[in-house]
């Protein structure tokens, strides 16, 4: 069954909860950002872990050592994932991804950013990436629905790893992007509409096809 994470990039931790008891029926994961981390605090992962496994999207982007502090921090706090950028090397991503072993938790590597920039310089090296966080044993990758064509190519070169797809909704990616995913991404799509909970059934739905 492809899955629904929740994107929950608001500022207000009592929103932030309230919002994933309206729409736990619908979503499997939820994926918490800078945003609110930084504006709630770390403890805002454990809370949320208690309604559904959360996705630390922390783009760990540095020296293996920090990078494996962060990911530590993240899973003691609770989370069932971590987000790594993948440009930054197989030092990083194992470093990473050994941390996640500790934890039993997962370890998803950004290919190239959903956003246009993406293009500028990740979509040259994505596939390389792709092969990286393979050879690392890192669990999957996040991939663009907002670009079908690249999408597709990671897909190629990556049959065998779990791919989350951002950018449908406010990013207008794609919603082909589902027959390639093993799981979207939607953040504003659904907790900034008048009915989340509404809007969350909806791509419960579409992720049925
Ligand atoms: O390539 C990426 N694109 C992207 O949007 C990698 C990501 N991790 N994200 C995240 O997905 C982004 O930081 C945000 O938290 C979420 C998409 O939210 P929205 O555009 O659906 O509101």
């Amino acid at each position: 069954m492809k899955q629904l994470i929740l994107a929950l990039d608001v500022l207000d931790e009592e929103k932030a909860l309230e919002i994933a008891r309206n729409v736990e029926e619908y979503v499997d994961r939820i994926k918490v950002n800078y945003p609110l981390v930084l504006s709630a605090g770390i403890d805002v992962i454990r809370k949320l872990s208690k309604i559904k496994p959360v996705i630390a999207d922390f783009k760990i982007a540095d020296i293996p050592y920090t990078s494996s502090l962060i990911a530590k921090i993240a899973f003691e706090n609770s989370a069932e994932s971590v987000i790594a950028h993948g440009f930054v090397g197989s030092d990083t991503l194992k470093e990473v991804c050994g941390v996640a072993e500790e934890y039993g938790g997962k370890v998803y590597v950004v290919t190239e950013l959903s956003s246009p920039g993406g293009e500028e310089f990740m979509s040259a090296v994505s596939l390389k990436i792709v092969e990286k966080a393979r050879e690392v044993g890192c669990s999957g990758l996040i991939a663009p629905s907002t670009r079908i064509e690249r999408l597709k190519e990671i897909r190629r070169v990556a049959a065998d790893m779990e791919i989350l797809c951002p950018g449908i909704g406010a990013q207008k990616g794609s919603l082909e992007a589902v027959k390639y995913a093993d799981g979207i991404i939607v953040g504003r799509g659904i907790y900034d509409s008048r009915n989340p909970a509404e809007e969350a059934r909806k791509f419960r739905q579409l992720l049925k096809i």
